[in-house]
């Protein structure tokens, strides 16, 4: 059953911010897939004695994708697959489920929070044995072989059901579907304060989680209604669609729009929360009220005791460069380690394994600890209900006592899209040149301090990573250029904007950034070379 199929190379398959992201049109083309699966396998050896996890968020084509990669490893000898029951897990269950049965690695297929359906995106992360997804040695190694692939291995067999929890063989390689939920949930369990979470709940605490049409309904719904005692309905768009509904399943302001609204409305419940396709990411919001995802990263670690899993202690906390300074300063009265990092989970891997530190976030509504090497969404969900629960305060009063102690950095993120690919490149290269003569400039009464691209050394792997271009001025306001690596077509220009104040902390967040937009984009000539005198998605 096992056949060689000639194929000839894709040269678009390099892996981004998070894995391969690429229209459903594109990845649907004969042999795009099992070129770039092939290419995974070639880059690993001793298949026969290697297990990996499948699976993904339910986007259309998971189902196809999955069963040529059960078909393609099949014929390269991998000696086991778990397959997620009928192809749906979370990227943080995948991850649970990879370090729980210490697997050798994973294969999640998801676009993340990038629009699915037949118009929309597909995609691949690709984790190894630390649950979380490849350094970038390893994805270089990887779109090396899809520019050199001449063939791909395939079993010619029937399709595999996975609808049915259980073990079966297929074509010599050994495999079996497992519950996704359970580990994960358990997972949740051993974290937080269930109890304290289901008292609150009886007492008559509401919350509406947004599942997006997306992967999470079921395990919110387990999780907040089945176990904790949500009422009935808390989890709204739960069951997992191929095209999320026409949803963009991305948890901020903008895309989750239909929960903004109803947290705003005079129907509000106590608290809100949205997730992402694959559930990694999440959206808090009070009762007529928004958390950055820069503060809740900060207000989740200074309240790390409150939670029976770290009240003994956390190791230390990172961030992305681009992601607010909130939690330095939380780091610092708490005499923690603290890391800067490049955009994209990866780079947190290192110090987690490392025992550098416990928790990390990202500005692009992520936050996660080293229970997984994912971003987790639920559990930050849990990690607010747990802090609910034990000060019985609300989301609004925890957040702004938490800015009357350590100060607020205004945060304001600006996205250019659909830019040229060229116009993008060549205005983030001149830009870079530009950057050492802008020191001690003074625009809109902002003094520059210093402006350089940031450059990340790894502790552990000793790489060095450059990512973004970052001006600092003098008031600890910075703002942040990079390019997208999670788009489809032609380039994402975002732009990070972050004003702190100490003591005027109850302001308009898009009033307080504005002299630094005018900054931003005058410096870098975003109208003049991109044709858009506006961002095209503020959050
Ligand atoms: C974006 C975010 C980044 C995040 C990545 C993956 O990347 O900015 O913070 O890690 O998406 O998120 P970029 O390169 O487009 O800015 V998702 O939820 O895959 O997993
Ligand atoms: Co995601």
């Amino acid at each position: 059953m096992i056949t060689t199929i000639k194929t000839t190379p894709f040269t678009d398959q390099k892996m981004g911010t998070a894995g391969l992201r690429r229209k459903s049109k594109v990845v649907t083309q004969e042999h795009y897939i099992e070129n770039f699966v092939q290419s995974i396998f070639n880059v690993i050896d001793n298949l026969s004695e290697k297990t990996f996890l499948v699976g993904g968020d339910g986007r259309f084509y998971n189902d196809i994708a999955i069963q040529k990669i059960i078909k393609i490893a099949a014929a390269n000898g991998v000696k086991k697959l778990l397959i997620a029951q009928n192809g749906y897990i979370s990227t943080p269950a995948g991850s649970v489920v990879i370090r729980k049965n210490k697997l050798n690695g994973g294969l999640i297929l998801s676009a993340s929070h990038n629009p699915g359906g037949e118009n929309g995106d597909f995609g691949l992360k690709y984790s190894n044995e630390t649950g979380g997804q490849v350094p970038s040695s390893v994805t270089d190694a990887i779109y090396q072989q899809t520019l050199n692939i001449s063939e791909y291995k395939i079993c010619l067999g029937d399709d595999v059901d996975i609808s049915k929890i259980g073990s079966t063989e297929y074509c010599g390689m050994q495999i079996e579907i497992i519950d996704a939920l359970k580990d994960y949930v358990d997972m949740m369990q051993n974290i937080f304060d269930f109890n304290a979470i289901k008292q609150m709940f009886a007492k008559g605490f509401t919350m509406r989680f947004d599942a997006m049409n997306a992967v999470t309904g079921p395990y919110a719904i387990e999780i907040f209604e089945n176990i904790l005692g949500a009422p009935k309905c808390s989890v709204v768009n739960a069951t997992p669609k191929p095209d999320f509904g026409g949803l963009h399943p991305d948890p901020n302001l903008v895309y989750a729009k239909e929960l903004v609204d109803f947290m705003f409305s005079d129907k509000a419940a106590d608290f809100g929360a949205a997730n992402d396709g694959d559930g990694d990411r999440n959206m808090i919001l009070g009762k007529g009220f928004f958390v950055t995802p820069n503060d809740s990263l900060a207000i989740l670690t200074d309240n790390y005791k409150l939670i029976p899993h770290y009240k003994s202690g956390i190791y230390g906390v990172a961030k992305s460069a681009a992601t607010s300074t909130a939690v330095a300063r939380v780091a610092k009265e708490h005499n923690i380690g603290y890391y800067e990092v490049p955009t994209g989970w990866k780079y947190f891997v290192n110090l987690m394994d490392s025992n550098r530190i416990t928790f990390c976030g990202e500005e692009s509504f992520g936050t996660g600890s080293s229970h997984i090497r994912e971003k987790d969404g639920i559990w930050a969900v849990l990690f607010w209900l747990n802090i609910l629960a034990v000060t019985g305060k609300t989301v609004e009063e925890i957040t702004v006592e938490h800015w009357k102690k350590y100060g607020r950095s205004y945060y304001i993120r600006f996205d250019f899209e659909g830019v040229d690919t060229s116009v993008a490149d060549k205005l983030m290269a001149d830009l870079e040149t530009k950057l050492p003569t802008l020191a001690s400039q003074v625009f809109e009464g902002f003094t520059i301090k210093e402006a350089k691209p940031f450059v990340y050394n790894d502790p552990v792997d000793n790489s060095s990573t450059k990512n973004g271009l970052v001006i600092y001025f003098a008031d600890g306001s910075r703002i942040v250029y990079r390019l997208s690596g999670t788009g489809s077509s032609g380039a994402t220009i975002r732009v990070y904007l972050e004003r702190f104040s100490q003591n005027d902390i109850l302001q308009n967040p898009l009033d307080m950034v504005s002299p630094l937009a005018k900054i931003a984009l005058q410096v870098a000539e975003i109208p003049q070379r991109t044709g858009k005198q506006k961002a095209d998605v503020i959050t």
